[in-house]
């Protein structure tokens, strides 16, 4: 197997299994060699959270660069998810172009909305500078809500197919070759992912569970992700990840103190299993 080298930039939420704890073990269990960028600490996820820590880091981002470049340090892939503001999403721009080999891969989970609205402390100006991010992305993964803001569609609830065609028409016009949209779903029973390349576009549809669940994005860009790195297609890869986050709630939904994030550690040994075949 290849050994691949990738660098993830998103938040560490210190509790709340979400962003960086949950990208990192596993993108490591998905067997690559993982750096990371803290965008920023909090003490939970801003999700039904109140009064979290948030300690911005984006100053070091720069000189965490130079010291790279310095070094000659570069990575074959780049997954970015929650950063901390616009001026952030500069400075990672910044990396994409000193710190990624020439065709490496560039992830971009536009991690910033849902259920309609944006997550707090986001704004239009961070829309803005998320959709400069995208145009720069191989594959991009936003869910519904995110694809809307970026598009300037408006938001549905219920919608149909040709809705969802106009967003990932939307996206791809951004720029990305790819475009993995997460929590397609056309009626109630059912969810799903459409993956959209030059080859076309296909869904893989699965049951729903009825609760909303905190970091499932995060769990499904960072398999997804791995195991597209291990060489899998994409369609392959996403089914893998819907899979992945599908096993993770359901080992959690019968907990009800577990409210906070899913035990997405449980399902890590069949994942592995599963990138070995
Ligand atoms: O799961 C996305 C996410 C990541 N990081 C932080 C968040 C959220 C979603 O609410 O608040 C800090």
């Amino acid at each position: 197997m290849e050994y691949k080298r990738i660098l993830t930039i998103q938040d560490v939420s210190c509790l709340g299994q979400c962003s960086l704890t949950v990208a990192l073990p596993i993108l490591s269990a998905c067997g690559h060699e993982t750096c990371i960028i803290p965008s920023a600490v909090l003490s939970t996820h801003t999700g039904e959270f109140q009064g979290y820590t948030f300690r911005d880091l984006s100053e070091d981002i720069p000189l965490i660069r130079r010291h790279w470049e310095k070094e000659k340090i570069s990575f074959d892939a780049i997954y970015t998810g929650y950063l901390g503001s616009a001026l952030e999403v500069s400075y990672v721009l910044d990396i994409f172009k000193s710190l990624l080999i020439h065709d490496g891969l560039i992830f971009v989970d536009p991690a910033m909305a849902d259920n309609g609205k944006l997550y707090a402390g986001f704004d239009s100006e961070y829309v803005g500078a998320m959709k400069r991010l995208c145009a720069k992305a191989r594959v991009i993964i936003p869910n519904i809500t995110e694809a809307a803001l970026l598009t300037g569609v408006e938001y549905k609830e219920e919608y149909d197919r040709e809705y969802v065609e106009r967003l990932i028409a939307g996206l791809k016009n951004m720029g990305p070759s790819c475009v993995v949209l997460t929590g397609v779903g056309f009626d109630r029973e059912h969810t799903g992912v459409m993956v959209s390349d030059e080859n076309g576009t296909d869904y893989y549809m699965h049951h729903k569970i009825p609760r909303t669940c905190h970091g499932t994005g995060d769990i499904f860009a960072s398999v997804f992700a791995g195991t597209y790195l291990r060489g899998k297609n994409i369609f392959d890869s996403a089914k893998i990840a819907a899979d992945f986050t599908l096993e993770s709630i359901k080992n959690t939904v019968d907990d009800p103190a577990h409210w906070y994030g899913v035990k997405f550690e449980t399902v890590l040994p069949e994942l592995i299993k599963k990138l070995e075949s």
